[in-house]
């Protein structure tokens, strides 16, 4: 534990992946000075200053509550309503945590600032049914979900030792993912032949608005903000069933 580290700016190469361009930016950097003398970390529950990498206490707490409304069937028609708040913040999160005490760089944007946080803080669902004239059965299903935020980092930081050190470049949450609704709709109308034979006719529609097609980017090197993942567009499904 006789590392010896130096504040130094990094120059990360910025969403473009190259060196010398506009969006170029500088951040913190740990130059570690005594490479040839730095021996392997091996620190049991690490603490604030037990070594030159421990920058802080490791801490995270999470928090969250969920509201729910139901309304069981009756008078034709049924609802479902939730919402869930929840969030975590603190400084480590696997697979930090299983690399603390061997580089202070793991702190450097979670050091005192408390801005780690993981998740999707508000979650809105909705689900419900009517049964209209003739029983045809309307059902829908919604969902609202705020982004997800992430951890940008980049291949292209220039230190002192390497031009292509990878690091974490922005705070946690600086960048969020898009907000993502779901919908998804369904008719169902039920046909009785006798006693016991019935046909069931049903159709279902996913996405009918086409919403938020993208639900991931990228935040690294030059992929950064790049698509990642879109979800299937409208699509629609037709079906019937016969009982007998
Ligand atoms: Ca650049």
């Amino acid at each position: 534990m006789n590392g010896k580290y130096e504040l130094v700016d990094g120059e990360c190469a910025g969403p473009d992946g190259i060196h010398g361009t506009s969006d170029d930016f500088t951040v913190p950097y740990w130059y570690l000075t005594n490479l040839q003398d730095d021996p392997e970390y091996l620190l049991t529950n690490p603490k604030k200053g037990q070594s030159s990498t421990m920058l802080d206490d490791p801490n995270r707490s999470s928090k969250g509550f969920e509201i729910i409304f139901k309304k069981t069937m009756a008078k034709r028609w049924q609802l479902f309503l939730s919402y869930t708040y929840g969030i975590s913040r603190g400084n480590t999160q696997y697979p930090l945590f299983v690399t603390l005490g061997t580089d202070p760089n793991k702190f450097t944007f979670a050091a005192n600032q408390k801005l780690y946080c993981w998740g999707e803080p508000h979650h809105l669902r909705i689900q419900g049914s009517v049964i209209l004239p003739l029983d045809i059965n309307f059902g829908f299903i919604g969902s609202y979900m705020s982004g997800l935020p992430e951890a940008a980092s980049s291949f292209n930081v220039k230190t002192p030792r390497s031009p292509y050190t990878f690091m974490q470049v922005k705070p946690y949450g600086e960048h969020k993912n898009p907000d993502r609704k779901d919908i998804s709709i369904n008719l169902e109308k039920s046909f009785n032949f006798g006693q016991r034979k019935m046909l069931t006719v049903m159709i279902n529609v996913d996405n009918p608005f086409n919403w938020d097609t993208v639900s991931r980017l990228y935040y690294y090197g030059d992929l950064w903000k790049k698509i990642q993942n879109i979800k299937a567009p409208r699509n629609y499904h037709l079906s019937a069933r016969f009982w007998f």
